[in-house]
């Protein structure tokens, strides 16, 4: 058993007394030293003005689509353990699903060696499918961190592979234009001092798990993660949850510490204990996070302008690969849903979780290349769009507008099925066209005259729908 990262020798002394142990602990840094209490950390929540938090924001809000990775040593099990199938979902949960004693459970970075792990291979693809940055688990709720951390041994220097997987990672983002961002989890199923026991959890032994000292561990390793690897997206801190550990106090903290690492970083609403639940929002103002965080689903509607969001959902039904989870989204369901995220203002963070040799399931990859087929030919109609004016249309699609240099409003009208009859109707849309409808999709097609009258304008679609996920019709309006 090893209790890494136990910064507080007095908590050991008490914990050892108490427990009157025999056993020998191998201890990787009983009392490394606190490197975060150099960190200066300022105020930066609620500091700024609308303009500055829009400057910082601008590039989530232009983006719209991302890449969510979920990889770790439950990608070894993948959501079976001792040959039986773990009935719950997420394969990440695995050892509080199936109450593995951290014991048994460390022994799986023995196991935990991606061979095949190719950064480069990984981030064309996302850069491919048009994703726009890349959210990769640094620390899940297990506790085992994917880079050498100096405060825990408990990390990928500890497995047969041995090296950081982050930096190589973060260089093959940036080379394919992507943001790099860390996912990183505030609850800690491992460290000893996480406030918070289960039985069967690793800490489960020691009765006086110390959050101070937990929370300076947490601090040491995001200073290590948001100094070493180069300008950092977002920080989107997850496990928030368990009010007997997390607070309301120490969110608002780990935020501004953040930021005093990367003032212009992004830092989500779960760093602190604001959110109502799977929606994604928080509650009531004051609590700290620069962008919300809807989980498995899309808001019925968008939000006022200012307010960012991005839902996060996965490909099949885990997040944390799991051999049997076949439950495999279409490539046409993911582009409605990124169009449909698109259209009420938010983004859609999509999730991979890699199989333990490096590699992506070959579903996923299948339908990557697919939504980056059709983003080839429509991604204007998602980048820096704002959500629909009139929100949903009566027809079966979306819109998402775009300001024009020349102060004219371009409308993206996205048909999923086409109507009866095929006429394409819009209510409540002000200002005077400009030309004709032009088909995204097909821009050598012969545009499509449009009619205005009384506040709506319609144009009627001849024939079959160009595209099977999702056609694009531009119309430019004027004032
Ligand atoms: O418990 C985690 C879960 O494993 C996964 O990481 C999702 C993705 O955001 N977040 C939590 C569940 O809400």
């Amino acid at each position: 058993m090893r209790w890494e990262g136990m910064t507080n020798s007095f908590s050991f002394l008490k914990w050892a007394c108490s427990a009157s142990l025999v056993t020998v602990f191998s201890f990787s840094s009983l009392c490394a030293e606190d490197g975060w209490k150099s960190v200066k950390t300022k105020e930066f929540f609620g500091k700024e003005t609308a303009q500055e938090r829009g400057k910082r924001m601008e590039w989530f809000g232009d983006a719209r689509f991302g890449m969510f990775i979920h990889w770790g040593l439950y990608s070894v099990p993948a959501g079976d353990w001792k040959g039986e199938p773990v009935k719950r979902n997420n394969a990440e949960w695995i050892q509080s699903h199936a109450q593995i004693p951290s014991a048994d459970y460390s022994e799986l970075i023995h196991q935990f060696n991606p061979t095949k792990y190719d950064p480069e291979k990984w981030m064309e693809l996302a850069a491919f499918a048009g994703m726009k940055y890349v959210v990769i688990t640094s620390k899940h709720h297990e506790g085992f961190c994917l880079w050498d951390s100096k405060y825990t041994d408990f990390d990928v220097a500890s497995t047969p592979y041995g090296k950081d997987l982050l930096k190589p990672l973060a260089e093959a983002a940036r080379k394919n234009g992507l943001k790099m961002c860390w996912y990183h989890s505030i609850l800690d199923w491992h460290h000893p001092d996480y406030g918070f026991k289960k039985s069967w959890r690793g800490n489960a032994s020691n009765p006086s798990p110390d959050m101070d000292a937990y929370t300076g561990y947490m601090k040491n390793q995001l200073a290590e993660l948001l100094t070493n690897y180069g300008d950092i997206g977002t920080v989107w801190f997850d496990g928030e949850w368990e009010k007997e550990a997390w607070t309301h106090e120490r969110g608002l903290d780990l935020y501004n510490y953040c930021r005093s690492l990367q003032p212009n970083t992004l830092v989500n609403n779960r760093v602190d204990t604001g959110r109502k639940g799977m929606d994604g929002m928080n509650k009531s103002a004051g609590f700290a996070g620069d962008f919300s965080t809807p989980e498995q689903q899309i808001p019925e509607t968008g939000f006022p302008e200012g307010v960012y969001w991005e839902s996060c959902m996965t490909i099949n039904d885990s997040w944390g690969y799991k051999t049997r989870d076949t439950d495999w989204k279409s490539t046409t369901t993911l582009i409605r849903n990124l169009v449909d995220v698109s259209s009420k203002g938010g983004n859609y963070l999509l999730n991979v979780g890699p199989k333990p040799d490096g590699t992506f399931p070959e579903a996923i990859v299948e339908r990557l290349k697919g939504m980056g087929e059709w983003m080839r030919v429509h991604s204007s109609a998602i980048y820096g769009t704002k959500a629909s004016p009139i929100g949903k249309p009566e027809f079966d699609g979306r819109l998402t507008i775009k300001e024009n240099a020349d102060g004219t409003l371009t409308i993206h009208v996205f048909v999923f099925n086409k109507p009866e009859g095929g006429k394409i109707v819009l209510k409540g849309l002000a200002g005077a066209p400009v030309g004709n409808v032009r088909s995204l999709t097909e821009p050598k097609a012969q545009p499509l005259s449009l009619s205005a009258d009384d506040g709506s304008l319609s144009f009627v679609i001849d024939g079959e729908l160009p595209n099977k996920h999702a056609s694009v019709y531009k119309i430019v309006l004027k004032g």
